[in-house]
């Protein structure tokens, strides 16, 4: 593949999407609101040391009661598309498959996607993006059990009737590897279960996220079947899921951390089944697919899904089974950084290792890719007065990094690239971080909810205005001021 950079890219095709992307816990606060059930996250965030600052996801962005305002926002960025997720807990406030439907929660979304489709702007859902209902946690164990496979696949299946004559992208889950991780392994994320007892009270982390990410597969491949017979006939969508796929590049070029990148970038989901390494690195505790599974499993996503945000230096070794016994670095072996460093300890920017992971998957896998998000926080932006906070130099550096090779990897290196969602249309809820790590293109203030474009949606906006073949549709409006 080539590496210029000196000659502009030729513009993408015009089917192309672009918008920004969100998730429900993140940006929607209301939490209380038209019967909505608790998810893991609403205690979680409310326990004291679980976030950064303390902060939790009970007003958020205020996204529930906002969201004309923010579907104006993407207006006036002249995005084509909007990757929003559905909270679980506002379809099914209990969760399970003989639990009530809240017809409340079914209408607030109906009335969401009809404005959006009225702006202009394609709907791209994800059906979960971590907020499960706290219930099927009380229950039964949530994705720890079994039982959640079967309700997974009910809560989608409500979701492609109710609004499947007007969605037409799907997505199952946001990054599995985050849910079976973070919060039950290392326990940093709801809900927080991890042998480490300083962290939590309960968990064994040699065996849950195995078994977690185990059902989290089947949920997602379960949803995609039912969609697949049931909905897709009528409907004609394509659905898949997202997986987080940064790029991994060998330390050096010695064998063993050489096949340390290579772990870094095997998954189960496009394999169809679990890599060799993870067999040799679990044994028995690997959960097993039946030969029925593995058949549900293989192929159950229409196109490559993935959140990218940076390329990892790969060492074999260490201990840490959570990243495959491979040590991430940013620092070269000649000492120096590969990007510039943002706000978060794992995230620099390094724009070649995004268009190599493009080629990459493209020639492996040979599906269309929909980039789900991309992003960057900048260093300490949560301290600054709004006015510099505006100008996000690092910010801006890092989507013009990413843009031109999306641009270059579609028109030079012929990659099927199909959406680009760079994340996120607001600050907002960062999770274990609070509010003090920023990825929004736009500034929110949290004192009076005010929207603010950053340089960074200014420079998307045009960027896409320009670099895109002109459908005729949408043009970025943003000369018109703030939000
Ligand atoms: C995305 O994940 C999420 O989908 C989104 O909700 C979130 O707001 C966004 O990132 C920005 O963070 O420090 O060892 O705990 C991106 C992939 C994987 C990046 C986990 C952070 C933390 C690893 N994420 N990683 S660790």
């Amino acid at each position: 593949m080539g590496n210029s950079t000196s000659t502009p890219p030729a513009r993408l095709p015009k089917d192309f999407m672009w918008g920004f992307a969100t998730a429900s816990f993140q940006i929607e606060g209301s939490t209380d609101k038209d019967g909505r059930g608790k998810s893991i996250w609403d205690d979680f965030s409310r326990t004291p040391g679980k976030t950064r600052d303390g902060g939790n996801g009970d007003i958020a962005t205020d996204s529930y009661a906002r969201y004309k305002e923010d579907i104006a926002l993407l207006r006036q960025y002249g995005v084509r598309a909007y990757r929003f997720s559905i909270a679980w807990p506002r379809i099914i406030p209990l969760g399970g498959r003989a639990d009530p439907v809240n017809e409340r929660g079914i209408q607030w979304y109906s009335d969401f996607i009809d404005e959006l489709i009225k702006n202009g702007i394609t709907p791209f859902v994800t059906l979960y993006h971590w907020d499960l209902p706290q219930a099927l946690h009380e229950r039964y164990g949530g994705w720890l059990n079994r039982e959640v496979v079967a309700d997974f696949e009910h809560y989608a299946r409500v979701c492609f009737a109710a609004f499947g004559d007007r969605v037409k992208y799907w997505l199952t889950m946001n990054e599995p590897w985050c849910v079976s991780v973070l919060g039950y392994g290392r326990g940093v994320f709801a809900p927080g279960r991890s042998s480490d007892r300083a962290r939590s009270a309960e968990g064994d982390s040699s065996t849950e996220p195995w078994i977690v990410a185990h059902h989290v597969i089947l949920a997602h491949a379960s949803a995609v079947r039912a969609y697949r017979e049931s909905f897709k006939p009528k409907h004609g969508g394509v659905i898949g899921i997202t997986l987080n796929g940064d790029w991994a590049l060998p330390y050096d070029d010695s064998p063993e951390n050489v096949a340390a990148a290579q772990h870094a970038l095997d998954d189960p989901i496009y394999l169809g089944h679990y890599p060799d390494f993870m067999h040799e690195m679990l044994g028995e505790r690997l959960p097993v697919f039946t030969p029925d599974e593995l058949t549900l499993v293989k192929g159950s996503s229409d196109f490559y899904g993935m959140n990218t945000y940076t390329t990892n230096l790969c060492k074999a070794g260490g201990d840490d089974e959570f990243q495959g016994l491979v040590e991430y670095t940013f620092t070269r072996s000649n000492g120096t950084q590969l990007g510039t460093q943002a706000h978060c300890a794992w995230l620099q920017t390094y724009p070649q290792g995004f268009r190599d992971l493009l080629n990459y998957l493209y020639k492996k896998y040979k599906k269309p890719i929909y980039v789900t998000e991309n992003g960057f926080a900048v260093k300490d932006e949560h301290a600054m007065s709004l006015e510099d906070a505006l100008h996000d130099a690092d910010r801006v550096e890092y989507f013009r990094g990413m843009t031109d090779a999306i641009a270059r990897a579609v028109a030079e290196d012929g990659v099927d690239v199909r959406a680009y969602f760079p994340w996120s249309l607001l600050d907002n809820f960062e999770w274990a971080d609070g509010y003090e790590t920023r990825f929004g293109v736009t500034y929110v203030d949290y004192v009076t909810q005010k929207r603010y474009p950053k340089d960074s949606g200014k420079f998307l906006a045009k960027w896409f205005a320009e670099n895109v073949e002109n459908s005729g549709s949408t043009t970025p409006r943003l000369s018109t001021g703030g939000a």
